[in-house]
Parts: C-alpha cells; sequence; structure tokens
C-alpha cells in the first residue's frame, strides 16, 4: 500500500547555543531531542567556540546551526524548543546572560513572522559571527527573505569582528 500526504515540509534552521557546564555534550543532547521532536536533522554545521555577544561578561559559547526537515509550524516549533530548553535543565532567561542551551529558531523557509515572543527570521542574525559563520558552513546562498541577501553576502558585510573557532566535532 502507498500512503500520499499533502503535508508539507518546510526547512527551518535554527541555531544553538550553550555556555554553561558541558558544552559539547549540551549540544549533542539538544540535536538527539530535535531529532526526535521537530523533524529530520538534513544538515548540521561544524560546533564553533565564540566569545560572547551581547554581553561579554561570560564564558565562552559553542555554537552550532542545524537545517531540519518539519511539517510543524513555527508556534509548534516554539513550544517543543522550550520543552527541549527544559528538560536540557536551562532556568534563567535572562537576556543575552549565561545559558545550558539556547535554541533559536533563524528562519522557517522564506516565512516572515513578527509576533509578539516570535520573529522569524531571527532579527539579530546578521549582526551575528556566531551565526553567519556556521551558516556559512550549511547554506551560504540561502537568501534572507527580508534583507534580500545571501547568507554569503550577509557575511561579508558583517562588522562583528569576534572569534568564532571551528572545533573537530
Ligand atoms: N547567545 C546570546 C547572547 N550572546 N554569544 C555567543 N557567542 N553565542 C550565543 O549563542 C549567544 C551569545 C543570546 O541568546
Ligand atoms: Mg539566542
Ligand atoms: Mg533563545
Amino acid at each position: 500500500m502507498q500512503t500520499f500526504t499533502t503535508k508539507k515540509y518546510i526547512n527551518v534552521f535554527l541555531g544553538l547555543g550553550s555556555n554553561v557546564g558541558n558544552r559539547g555534550s549540551n549540544l549533542h543532547s539538544a540535536v538527539g531531542l530535535i531529532e526526535k521532536n521537530i523533524g529530520k536533522v538534513a544538515k548540521k554545521s561544524h560546533v564553533y567556540e565564540t566569545q560572547p555577544w551581547g554581553e561579554p561578561n561570560q564564558d565562552p559559547f559553542y555554537n552550532q546551526v542545524l537545517m531540519v526537515n518539519t511539517t510543524l509550524d513555527p508556534r509548534e516549533i516554539l513550544d517543543k524548543i522550550s520543552r527541549i530548553e527544559r528538560e536540557l535543565g536551562r532556568e534563567r532567561k535572562e537576556k543575552w546572560g549565561p545559558r545550558i542551551i539556547d535554541i533559536d529558531i533563524l528562519f522557517y523557509g522564506k516565512r516572515l513572522i513578527r509576533d509578539k515572543g516570535l520573529e522569524i527570521p531571527h532579527p539579530d542574525l546578521h549582526k551575528r559571527a556566531f551565526v553567519l559563520v556556521p551558516m556559512m558552513e550549511i547554506a551560504p546562498e540561502f537568501e534572507h527573505p527580508v534583507l534580500e541577501k545571501q547568507i554569503d553576502e550577509l557575511y561579508m558585510d558583517c562588522t562583528d569582528e569576534s572569534d568564532v573557532v571551528m572545533l573537530n566535532y
């Protein structure tokens, strides 16, 4: 028997970050929970060690970007992300502060969402080397639907000169 469906698969790009505890295993656990709860991880950047952005007085982060094939809508993804962050022990929601795990929706296909508590594309992503460098690895030609530039162009234009160092996993 063949099953047919009109369910739409969307490529959602997720940005992962951690600067508390075992950063490598925090990211690794998050990738597993994303694959189980959100969709197939189709592309995965290396992990990078990055200088803290926005609030410099904290430990360096590990960051990674994923491309995930999902049938969930953005609100459902946000709900899954909150559960995953809580399951991994995230407590505080201090803006730009230290965190065990942070999962941000960078892009949801080419859709624009500007709701309270949910802005897609992520409003700061083009200012952040810790997002653009891993995005360059997995989707350099992806076009930002608002800025109408490819990731490689945004990377060239970006003035954030903080260190982003590729690690061996
Ligand atoms: N996340 C922040 C604030 N600053 N800096 C780096 N390097 N990496 C992050 O993931 C990060 C940050 C808020 O979520
Ligand atoms: Mg964040
Ligand atoms: Mg977040």
